[in-house]
């Protein structure tokens, strides 16, 4: 990846050393056989040398590249994230958004409409009603954000693989896309969408989602990173075009596992 602005570097940098410290966290035999995987042998991997900075920044580039399809590929949708009790919720929870508190999105619960398009079998739109009434499941995990915090929360909402059953979705697509009411849009690979502790969240500890932890809704992966977590969703779609999403496309890492 050849980073086009500063600003662009400095948000490689952060991520990018999140997945090369992944890379290395790695057990190694089950990446590249018998092969120890040390910084020494990213290097040898990569065919960067690590003598200045230019070639860190190239070497952790050369990373990032393999590390959508190494994560991906590596990605056990069995595999469940630790969960955590009551007394360990982080109180009170961060609010981050790429603005302010006061610039949070005012959405109208009472005409909302859900979006449903792509490759889907039923694109009629979904009142907050019929969403609250599909199954409900509540799960207290955490959430970590590449920008140096983690903290331990309560969503509900309906398993997002029930959502994609109902809306009769080509679950052997690639890609599931989010926007957002604010300027905000992510994507995910299918098998993190099915992921049984995906949930399409409408509440906080026991309440209706506030506006900012993303009213009406937001996806919540305790197997991805807080960016990968949209919040205030108005349209979901599925594809198998690469949808990108709001930070990747300034430089995280797409697949952005935790
Ligand atoms: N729509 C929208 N979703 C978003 C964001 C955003 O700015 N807009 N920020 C992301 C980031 S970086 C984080 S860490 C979490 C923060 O969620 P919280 O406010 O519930 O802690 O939301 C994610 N989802
Ligand atoms: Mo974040």
């Amino acid at each position: 990846m050849t980073p086009k602005s500063p600003k662009r570097i400095a948000v490689d940098r952060a991520s990018l050393i999140i997945d090369v410290r992944r890379e290395l966290d790695l057990p190694s035999r089950r990446l590249f056989g018998k092969r120890i995987l040390t910084l020494g042998g990213l290097a040898m991997l990569t065919g960067c040398s690590l003598t200045d900075d230019a070639s860190v920044e190239t070497f952790l580039g050369r990373v990032s590249q393999m590390n959508d399809r190494v994560q991906a590929w590596l990605f056990d949708p069995n595999r469940l994230a630790p969960t955590y009790t009551q007394a360990e919720i982080t109180r009170p929870f961060p609010f981050n958004a790429f603005y302010g508190l006061d610039e949070v999105p005012a959405v109208n619960g009472d005409n909302f409409r859900l979006e449903v398009g792509g490759l889907v079998r039923d694109k009629q739109s979904w009142t907050l009603d019929a969403l609250y009434a599909l199954p409900q499941a509540e799960q207290i995990t955490r959430h970590i954000c590449v920008e140096g915090w983690s903290a331990i929360g309560r969503w509900g909402g309906t398993p997002f693989a029930e959502f994609l059953r109902r809306i009769g979705a080509d679950t052997t697509a690639k890609y599931v896309g989010f926007k957002c009411a604010d300027d905000y849009y992510e994507s995910i690979d299918m098998p993190t969408a099915l992921h049984p502790q995906t949930l399409l969240t409408f509440t906080y500890d026991g309440q209706r989602l506030p506006p900012k932890y993303g009213y009406p809704m937001k996806l919540r992966m305790p197997t991805k990173l807080g960016y990968k977590n949209p919040k205030h969703i108005m349209e979901i779609f599925v594809t198998n075009s690469y949808p990108g999403g709001y930070w990747v496309d300034q430089g995280y890492n797409w697949f952005g596992g935790s």
